[in-house]
């Protein structure tokens, strides 16, 4: 496994000094961020990331991620025109090193949460979702800012995209999802890049927005419209993992022996009974997901791609990007690289 760490760029308040001190620290996972979704990344932004990375002993080799316009995802009359730039994108990714692109199909809005910073009895904080606080609101009458939503769209752009999502429905964005993958996974083959698309989060409709990255049924359905490697997943086992119809282990078994996981995001949830979810330390014992399990599948199938810490909570006084502290996530590096030495070993032990 490649061990990696999510970074922002330059406004990111974790040095790369410090990131390449986590012990077995491979990779920097990041991207262009001075342009605009559905923009082509200037040549000497990826040139400037990777002259960064490469000088403090770490390697650029994975994005994350280069987003999906929602032109594509709704099908417009400009989704070839971008998928065209798309195209570009991953070309130019090839040509500065990367082997990982990474990347969601989520419609509207990334990750949802209603509150980023809930104290827990131990005094960290953690991103959560309660349902109790989304009960009733209605994003076509009332004005919702929940916490990580993209504050650049204004409610009417928000309504405007909702309804037109709802009026496409799921069958619609696998339509334009094929369409997408039928386009990019040739161009991504010839490069030698993987894509990995990343679940929805949380993996079931949240106000009536259709959603399609969020069971093993449709992560078949998925892998099957372009039969190849470089069309992979990012399996996020925070994400799939806040509902209780998705078996973890049993998902990073199947798809890393297929080997179709090209990334692995490692994060601990803890699944309330109504269905809202807290994001908890990496440890299995903190949550929901048996964390040894699924390393476990990993290393029982020869699994060589790459695996970050997703998520970690704000602990020992730091504040920064919700869910992207330095202290925690480092404390999940290591554990999993733990649990990867044990399981390694342990493989090789029973072969004998
Ligand atoms: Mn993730």
């Amino acid at each position: 496994m490649k061990m990696s760490f999510r970074w922002y760029g330059e406004t990111d308040p974790i040095s790369l000094e410090y990131i390449r001190q986590i012990p077995n620290m491979r990779s920097v996972v990041s991207a262009v961020y001075d342009v605009k979704p559905g923009e082509v990344w200037p040549e000497e932004s990826l040139a400037k990331l990777k002259e960064q990375v490469e000088s403090n002993g770490l390697l650029f080799d994975i994005v994350e991620s280069v987003p999906v316009p929602e032109g594509i995802k709704l099908g417009t009359e400009r989704a070839a025109g971008l998928t065209e730039v798309y195209c570009e994108n991953i070309r130019r990714c090839a040509k500065y090193g990367i082997k990982c692109i990474t990347y969601n199909f989520m419609p509207v809005f990334d990750w949802t949460r209603t509150q980023l910073d809930k104290k827990a009895e131990d005094g960290s904080t953690s991103l959560v979702m309660y349902w109790e606080q989304l009960k009733g609101l209605d994003p076509l009458k009332d004005d919702i800012h929940l916490p990580g939503w993209d504050a650049s769209y204004s409610q009417s752009e928000v309504r405007e995209l909702i309804s037109a999502y709802s009026a496409i429905g799921e069958e619609g964005l696998w339509k334009n999802l094929e369409c997408f993958l039928k386009k990019i996974i040739p161009v991504a083959e010839e490069c030698g890049i993987r894509m990995a698309i990343h679940p929805d989060d949380p993996p079931y409709p949240v106000f009536g927005i259709p959603r399609i990255i969020t069971n093993e049924n449709n992560l078949d359905r998925l892998l099957s419209i372009v039969n190849s490697e470089a069309n992979s997943l990012c399996l996020c086992t925070g994400s799939l993992g806040c509902a209780e119809f998705n078996d973890i282990p049993r998902m990073v078994r199947k798809y890393s022996a297929m080997n179709r996981i090209a990334f692995m995001h490692i994060r601990q949830v803890q699944l309330m009974e109504d269905g809202s979810f807290e994001e908890r330390g990496h440890i299995s014992k903190c949550g929901s997901l048996d964390m040894y399990e699924i390393v476990k599948a990993l290393v029982e199938t020869g699994f060589d791609g790459y695996v970050r810490p997703d998520h970690g909570r704000m602990i020992w006084g730091e504040s920064g990007k919700p869910g992207y502290g330095l202290y925690d996530r480092a404390l999940g590096a290591a554990y999993i690289n733990g649990l990867f030495e044990a399981c390694e070993k342990g493989n090789k032990h029973n072969e004998k």
